[in-house]
């Protein structure tokens, strides 16, 4: 089992739109892997605790205000600030969730209404960061996520932002390697498992003796 100190863990990130499924998804890839024996940790960005991740927090709410290329760097800040704990965590052979990852953080900063700021640009400060194993993304139309309660009253949460977002995530995980697309339009039950399943392919082919990768460029 990876619990051995010489296993390391996997780096697992789900991705998607606001009411993909991915917190409940989250929660059931925690619980399953726990069960299988696996040290288990679930985390999620922005890590809205720390220093920067209540600025973060006060940009999201509407209470401050940021400039788009600072507050971009800020949420790759955050990333930074607890990246080296996730590396530990890693070699220690902990596995790794992550809810929301480098690629919000791309596509939610590209897809602004007056864009400035290019994915190219946006996906600079990242490189160099842990490299997932595995990255699922959520897959859902704008319209479907929608029957799933109301908008809150957060920044981003509104019909032509997710509509942008959506298109921005297919176009870099078109590209990019590692990347599982999962139908999240189906039940809860389904994706867990699909979700289960694309995981445990990625751990069985993990090399639990190498060390985690980093972030390269974006691929195009
Ligand atoms: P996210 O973290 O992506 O915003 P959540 O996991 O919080 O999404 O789910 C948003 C809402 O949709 C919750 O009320 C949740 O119970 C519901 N939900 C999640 N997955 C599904 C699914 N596959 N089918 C129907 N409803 C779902
Ligand atoms: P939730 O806490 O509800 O997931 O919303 N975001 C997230 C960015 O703009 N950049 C990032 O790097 C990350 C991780 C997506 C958080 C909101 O913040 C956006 C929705
Ligand atoms: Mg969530």
């Amino acid at each position: 089992q990876s619990t051995s100190p010489t296993r390391r863990g996997a780096l697992i990130v789900v991705e998607g739109l606001d009411r993909a499924g991915k917190s409940s998804q989250c929660e059931m890839l925690r619980d399953s892997l726990s069960r299988q024996g696996h040290v288990v940790k679930y985390i999620r960005f922005p890590d809205r605790t720390t220093p920067i991740g209540k600025l973060i927090d006060s940009y999201l709410r509407g209470s401050s205000h940021q400039d788009d290329h600072s507050i971009h760097l800020l949420f790759s800040a955050n990333r930074w600030e607890i990246a080296k704990s996730i590396e530990e965590d890693i070699a220690n052979g902990t596995t790794v969730i992550v809810d929301r990852y480098s690629y919000s953080g791309v596509v939610y900063s590209a897809a602004k209404a007056n864009p400035t700021l290019s994915l190219e640009w946006a996906w600079r400060p990242e490189i160099g960061l842990p490299r997932p194993d595995i990255c699922l993304f959520l897959s859902i139309s704008p319209e479907e996520a929608a029957k799933r309660g109301g908008f809150g009253a957060e920044r981003y949460e509104n019909g032509e932002m997710q509509t942008r977002v959506r298109e921005l995530f297919q176009t870099i995980f078109e590209k990019q390697q590692d990347v599982s697309i999962i139908d999240a339009g189906k039940s809860i039950e389904e994706v867990s498992r699909e979700i289960q399943g694309a995981v445990a392919d990625c751990i069985a082919r993990l090399d639990v003796t190498g060390a985690l990768r980093k972030l390269g460029p974006l691929a195009n």
